[in-house]
């Protein structure tokens, strides 16, 4: 088997241990952190909520499967965030109000970072006012919004329409992205980038500041 194929099936089967140490050893073979992610770590997580979808497993194997997936991530944290010198602006990132998922949000950061961008990450489950309040305090950028649940991305026109009745919306760009998010969303609630994936959230991020 190779070496991606088994980070892959030792994030499905939540091994923690196995995921950083074949992670470590992909590194040392001279694998891209990207390819890893991208070729291994994505499509393990995607078979996972697959499974999940098909009642073949339930919450507990998907937690241990983010554990692993974290662990394997710890690894890569340092190839992915680098050690850029020129600085693009401030970001502040995180996961909407009722929305746990971490995995997606906390690779966008990482790749923000490693791309030159200051990243605040404000976690998960973060109030519309939590969002706005940092936003004022640190007259950052960009607004980076994460909601992997159909039930939380409503959470981020929330944060919109806060930010147009403070007049900040313009001040500030709104980017957002997750697993159910599309561009016509983003256009439909006022957000002025969407992001499919984490390369290309660095690529908008970019984009965004130069409009
Ligand atoms: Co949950 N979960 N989960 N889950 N979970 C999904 C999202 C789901 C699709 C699984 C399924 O049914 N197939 C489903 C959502 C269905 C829906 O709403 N349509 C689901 C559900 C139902 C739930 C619960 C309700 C389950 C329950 O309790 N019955 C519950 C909700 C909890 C809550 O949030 N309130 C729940 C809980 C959990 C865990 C806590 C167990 C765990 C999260 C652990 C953690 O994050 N720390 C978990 C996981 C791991 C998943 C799956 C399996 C994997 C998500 C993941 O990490 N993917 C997921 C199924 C799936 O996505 N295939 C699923 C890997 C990650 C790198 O990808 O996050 O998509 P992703 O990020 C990508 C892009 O989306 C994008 O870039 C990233 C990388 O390129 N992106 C952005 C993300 N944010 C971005 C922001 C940007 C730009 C791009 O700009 C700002």
């Amino acid at each position: 088997m190779d070496i991606l194929h088994l980070i892959s099936e030792a994030i499905q089967s939540g091994d923690s241990g196995k995921a950083k140490q074949y992670v470590e050893k992909a590194l040392s073979e001279g694998l891209n952190a990207k390819k890893i992610v991208n070729d291994s770590m994505m499509k393990a997580m995607n078979v996972v909520g697959e499974r999940f979808k098909n009642h073949e497993i339930f919450v507990p194997e998907i937690m241990v499967a983010a554990r692993a997936m974290k662990s394997g991530m710890e690894v890569l944290e340092p190839e992915l965030v680098g050690s850029q010198v020129e600085k693009h602006g401030v970001v502040i990132i995180g996961t909407v109000k009722g929305d746990l998922h971490d995995i997606g949000k906390n690779l966008v950061a990482m790749m923000l970072e490693g791309a030159g961008f200051d990243v605040i990450d404000l976690g998960i489950d973060v109030e519309a006012d939590e969002f706005v309040n940092k936003l004022k305090e640190t007259n950052a950028d960009i607004l980076a919004m994460s909601a992997l649940l159909t039930t939380t991305m409503t959470e981020m026109k929330e944060v919109i329409e806060i930010l147009r009745e403070e007049s900040l919306k313009g001040e500030v760009k709104v980017l957002i992205g997750g697993a159910p998010i599309t561009e016509d969303f983003s256009k439909q609630i006022g957000a002025d980038e969407y992001a499919g994936d984490a390369g290309s959230a660095v690529s908008k991020a970019k984009s965004l500041i130069l409009s």
